[in-house]
């Protein structure tokens, strides 16, 4: 019965609601989707996550999971088929929580400072790039190794990053397809083509009080 479902607050093209719905239809799991528009922020989502962010997960007992990283570990402890979660204390869950930090509090402040750069004229766009790209730099040294971040298996590393790439290299796809990182635009594309990323860009409308439900996947 859909009112039972999770719903799950999202924004199409942003990166972390990217990353978690990837996570959810990987875990096999259902939710409500509810499709927000950022600078019109439903009443509802304020009521149950103050901050006014998206992704946001409305657990049916009344939980609410606020980070998209939060709302990827829900759903991968739920169902895990191709382990994307390194064991605990592994070398390989460190390396993954070192690669995601450095995403979400080095990458991403770049990455907007890159992409809007007119709002931040104390330096060129170049300039922004070039600090991103030293984390480009980081993960084509990881895929010198193997064929995705941590190793020879997709993992949630690569599902929780990927968006964000992918974001940094549309600003100018003509100058991240001439840079050297050969290993880097192959995970990259082999990602855009993914049948998982494809699938979770299904732009649904615009979700209001009272509209019917929206089902994901
Ligand atoms: N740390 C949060 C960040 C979420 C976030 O910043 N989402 C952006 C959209 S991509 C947002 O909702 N921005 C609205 C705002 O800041 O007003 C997470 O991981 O979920």
């Amino acid at each position: 019965m859909a009112g039972a479902l999770p719903v799950l607050y999202s924004f199409r093209r942003c990166p972390y609601a990217i990353r978690v719905r990837m996570a959810l239809r990987y875990s096999g799991l259902r939710v409500e989707l509810r499709e927000v528009v950022l600078r019109e922020m439903p009443r509802e989502l304020l009521a149950c996550s103050p901050k006014g962010t998206v992704p946001v997960l409305m657990l049916p007992g009344g939980a609410v999971l606020q980070e998209s990283r939060d709302i990827m570990d829900w759903a991968l402890a739920q169902h895990d088929p191709d382990q994307w979660r390194p064991q605990p204390g592994s070398p390989a869950a460190a390396a993954a929580q070192h690669l995601i930090d450095t995403n979400d509090f080095d990458f991403k402040p770049q990455l907007d400072r890159y992409k809007y750069a007119e709002r931040y004229p104390e330096h060129p766009a170049d300039w922004y790039r070039s600090e991103g790209e030293r984390f480009l730099d980081e993960l084509e040294q990881c895929l010198l190794h193997h064929t995705w971040l941590l190793g020879e298996r997709m993992s949630m590393a690569d599902i929780a990053i990927f968006p964000f790439v992918r974001q940094f290299a549309l600003v100018d796809r003509g100058w991240f397809d001439a840079t050297p990182r050969i290993k880097l635009r192959t995970w990259l594309n082999s990602l855009l083509l993914a049948e998982l990323f494809t699938a979770v860009m299904y732009k649904y409308p615009q979700w209001r009080s009272g509209a019917p439900v929206s089902l994901f996947p």
